[in-house]
């Protein structure tokens, strides 16, 4: 019994540093580089949604309750979900709240920066055009209430209110929020150039940089090479998602393209991981996606610990954080938990996200003094 109480003791006491760990996740100034809008919608929310168009008798509600509720999920998975979530967020009003939403919850997880990514949608039925798509996720973002959402470069001298509550500050949070646009792998060569085109006609609102995403195993890289050469032209900067499966070429291809940013790099062969060390490019680590897709093999086999070890440039990301059902302080947590990192070494990995965002000088001035500001209350 003693030795029953003893491990009951122990237990609790695990319980309640991994409790105390998660709420100085949670606590942590985080950046967020890789985050799909339509991945990152509450379960709350579709399910809503779902029930709403079950209703009117569009689809199945009973069925789509499963599927959304369902843990994990295979990569072919995911991109059926994708389909059917884009069912439920088709339209204009349906995506200025979700945009809202996603925003509120990053805030809540005490993301202080925040990319979203999202592929720019034609849908004839619903009127809607990629650019009133983005007006609408646009609105979204202008009509959040809970945050002050700084979409714009201000300047950091005329701007000394801390962003994220931290010493108990009761003012507003902060959230800098920027858009990437999202080239789809089904999309057209044409289509994505429209992408291109667009994310250009709206940098002074937001927009700052081009996605290549979607199913990884559709496509060809010869189709979006156009648009993404054209990007690079305009001066726009390029994430690409990379080696989500072992696509060998694409993966050489994606290397010798040198975009910006680099999203999972799951399945490279050792002469690729070489070429992407002395590249430096930084890399956009998803861990519960890429374990729940089968991209890494579990959480201590990923990647991550390689690239950590070897000082690459990295930043932890959710990728979908409703469809996996994760959070940006999980994922940190799920680094200190696997890899055994201490609070110092989680707050460099969150700090040194700063010099990878896309936004320009000022932003990186404002976020590296709240990362200087929030060093001394929580090391
Ligand atoms: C590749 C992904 C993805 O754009 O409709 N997307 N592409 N790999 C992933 N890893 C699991 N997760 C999401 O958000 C959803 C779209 O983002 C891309 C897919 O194209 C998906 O349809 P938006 O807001």
């Amino acid at each position: 019994a003693a030795a029953g109480g003893g491990g009951g003791a122990a237990a609790a006491m695990e319980a309640e540093s991994e409790k105390e760990m998660r709420e100085w996740c949670v606590a942590l100034p985080k950046v967020e580089l890789h985050a799909h809008l339509n991945g990152s919608v509450r379960d709350s929310t579709l399910l809503e949604l779902a029930k709403q168009l079950g209703d009117k008798g569009v689809i199945a509600f009973d069925d789509v309750k499963d599927v959304i509720m369902k843990n994990g999920r295979s990569l072919l998975e995911c991109f059926r979900l994708f389909d059917l979530y884009h069912k439920l967020t088709t339209d204009h009003d349906t995506v200025t709240r979700i945009t809202r939403e996603v925003v509120e919850d990053f805030a809540t997880e005490n993301v202080v920066y925040l990319e979203i990514r999202t592929t720019p949608k034609n849908n004839e039925a619903k009127g809607m055009t990629k650019r009133s798509y983005m007006n609408a996720v646009i609105k979204g973002l202008k009509t959040v209430e809970a945050v002050e959402v700084m979409l714009f470069d201000s300047n950091p001298l005329a701007d000394k209110t801390p962003m994220s509550g931290l010493g108990g500050d009761t003012r507003k949070k902060k959230i800098y929020v920027r858009l990437l646009l999202s080239i789809d792998r089904r999309e057209s060569t044409a289509a994505a150039l429209d992408t291109v085109n667009l994310a250009m006609e709206m940098k002074d609102q937001g927009v700052i940089g081009i996605d290549l995403s979607g199913n990884p195993v559709v496509g060809e890289w010869e189709t979006y090479l156009p648009a993404l050469e054209h990007a690079k032209q305009l001066g726009i900067p390029i994430t690409i998602h990379c080696g989500e499966v072992a696509n060998r070429k694409e993966i050489q291809e994606v290397l010798d393209f040198c975009p910006q940013r680099l999203g999972h790099v799951c399945c490279l062969n050792g002469d690729e991981w070489k070429k992407l060390k002395s590249s430096m490019i930084p890399v956009e680590i998803c861990l519960t996606s890429n374990v729940m897709t089968g991209g890494a093999p579990s959480l201590e086999l990923h990647h991550f610990a390689d690239l950590y070890n070897a000082k690459h440039p990295l930043s932890l990301c959710t990728d979908d954080s409703g469809l996996f059902s994760t959070s940006l302080s999980n994922e940190y947590y799920l680094v200190a938990s696997t890899f055994g990192l201490s609070k110092a070494e989680l707050f460099q990995l969150s700090q040194n996200a700063v010099e990878f965002v896309f936004a320009g000088d000022d932003v990186k001035i404002s976020l590296r003094e709240l990362f200087k500001r929030a060093e001394k209350e929580l090391i």
